[in-house]
C-alpha cells in the first residue's frame, strides 16, 4: 500500500495538553449543561461513525451503565495501538493529547472537522475515568485514565493485553466528571433522538442503544434506516396530506458527495434541513442557499417549457416553488469550515457549485 495512504502510529500530530480543556470546557463541549454532558457520547460516537465513514464498520453499541458511565462499542479496525513517539501507543496518545487526530486525509470526510468535532481526548479530559479497550490483530489491549492522566502501566512502552480475540474493534467507557458538570445524568431520550438521526445519515450503519439504568426498560433499541433520507423524509412528514412521491438524488463533484430527498406536502411553510458530514447544519449555508437557487431555476424553465408561465409572466419566486416543500440537503465534504453564531452555518462556496450541478442534472432527468 502507498505509504502516504496509511494511516498509522506516526502519522498523528501532536499539539497540546488537556488542562487547556479542564479549565474551559464549554469552549470545546459548548456547555457544561445536559446538552454538553451528552455531546460527550455524541463525540464517541462520531469516531466510529467515522470509521464506518471509511468503510470498516458497520455496527455501533451504546450503553447506558448502572453507575453512570457509558460505553461505546464499535467493530471497526481498531484504534491503532503501535508505537508512537517517546515510547508512548498511538491509542494513549489519541486520547491523551488535544487535537491528536487522523492527520488530514483527503479520501476520508471526518465528522471531526464539525461543530465540536474536537475529539475523544476531550471527553477523557473532562471524565473522572476512562477505559479503552481495542481488539486488534489478535489480542485485547486495554488503557485507562483518571481525569485525562494514564493511570495504567505500560509494558515495554506497550498497551497492556488482558486477552486474546478474532474480532476488531474499540471500546471506550468513560464517567463524566461531577467537578465539570452540573448534572452527571444523561438525557436518554436526546441520545436515542441523536442514534437515530445519525442512522438516517448512514444507511449502512446499524446502533444498537441499550440503557441499563434503574428503573429503565433496558430492551435494546435498534436503530438501522437501509432506506436512508428517504425515509427520514417520510417519518418527517407522517401524518401530514402530502402531494408527491419522495424525490431523491444523490451525486458527486469535485469529491464532494451531494445526497438529497424531498417531498411536498399540503403544508405553506417550507421545511429544509442540512448536513454537512453528518453535522445538522442549524444556520444553513452554502450547500442549503445552492439548493434553493438551482431548485428555482430548474422549476421556472420546467415550468415555461410546460407553458404554465408565458414568457410575459413573472418568474415563480423561491418561497413559491418550495411551498409545503420538506427537504433534506446531506453533503460529505473534504474539508467543512463552519462560521455563524453555533458554527452551524456550511461556509464552503464549493459546496454551493457541488449541489447545484448534482441537483441540476438529478433533478431533469
Ligand atoms: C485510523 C486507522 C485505523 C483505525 C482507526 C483510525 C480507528 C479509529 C477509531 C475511533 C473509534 N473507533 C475507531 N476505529 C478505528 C486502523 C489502522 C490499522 O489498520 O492499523
Amino acid at each position: 500500500m502507498a505509504k502516504r495512504n496509511t494511516y498509522d502510529a506516526d502519522s498523528i500530530s501532536v499539539l497540546e495538553g488537556l488542562e487547556a480543556v479542564r479549565m474551559r470546557p464549554g469552549m470545546y463541549i459548548g456547555s457544561v449543561s445536559t446538552k454538553g454532558l451528552n455531546h460527550l457520547v455524541y463525540e464517541i460516537v462520531d469516531n466510529a461513525v467515522d470509521e464506518h465513514l471509511a468503510g470498516h464498520c458497520d455496527t455501533i453499541e451504546v450503553y447506558l451503565e448502572k453507575d453512570g458511565s457509558a460505553t461505546i462499542i464499535d467493530n471497526g479496525r481498531g484504534v491503532p495501538v503501535g508505537m508512537h513517539q517517546k515510547g508512548i501507543p498511538a491509542a494513549r496518545v489519541v486520547y491523551t493529547t488535544l487535537h491528536a487526530g487522523g492527520k488530514f486525509d483527503d479520501s476520508s470526510y471526518k465528522t471531526s472537522g464539525g461543530l465540536h468535532g474536537v475529539g475523544s481526548s476531550v471527553v477523557n479530559a473532562l471524565s473522572e475515568w476512562m477505559e479503552v479497550t481495542v481488539c486488534k490483530d489478535g489480542f485485547i489491549y486495554k488503557d485507562r485514565y483518571a481525569y485525562g492522566q494514564p493511570d495504567m502501566e505500560l509494558v515495554n512502552g506497550l498497551l497492556q493485553t488482558v486477552g486474546k480475540t478474532r474480532k476488531t474493534g474499540t471500546s471506550i467507557r468513560f464517567y463524566p466528571d461531577k467537578q465539570i458538570f452540573e448534572h452527571i445524568r444523561f438525557k436518554e431520550e436526546q441520545i436515542k433522538n441523536r442514534l437515530h438521526e445519525t442512522v438516517y445519515l448512514n444507511p449502512g450503519l446499524t446502533i444498537v442503544f441499550t440503557d441499563l439504568r434503574d428503573g429503565k426498560n433496558s430492551e435494546p433499541v435498534t436503530f438501522h434506516e437501509p432506506d436512508g433520507l428517504v425515509q427520514y423524509i417520510k417519518e418527517m412528514n407522517a401524518g401530514k396530506e402530502t402531494k408527491t412521491d419522495v424525490i431523491y438524488f444523490s451525486g458527486e463533484e469535485d469529491n464532494i458527495m451531494v445526497e438529497c430527498a424531498l417531498q411536498f406536502t399540503s403544508d405553506f411553510d417550507e421545511n429544509i434541513f442540512g448536513y454537512c458530514n453528518c453535522i445538522n447544519t442549524s444556520e444553513g449555508g452554502t450547500h442549503i442557499t445552492g439548493f434553493k437557487t438551482v431548485f428555482t431555476t430548474v422549476i421556472n424553465s420546467y415550468a415555461r417549457e410546460l407553458g404554465i408561465l408565458k414568457d410575459k409572466d413573472a418568474n415563480f419566486t423561491g418561497a413559491d416553488v418550495r411551498n409545503g416543500m420538506t427537504a433534506v440537503v446531506s453533503i460529505k465534504h473534504p474539508d467543512p469550515r463552519f462560521e455563524g453564531q453555533t458554527k452551524t452555518k456550511l461556509d464552503n462556496q464549493d459546496a454551493a457549485k457541488a449541489v447545484n450541478k448534482v441537483t441540476g442534472e438529478e433533478i431533469t432527468r
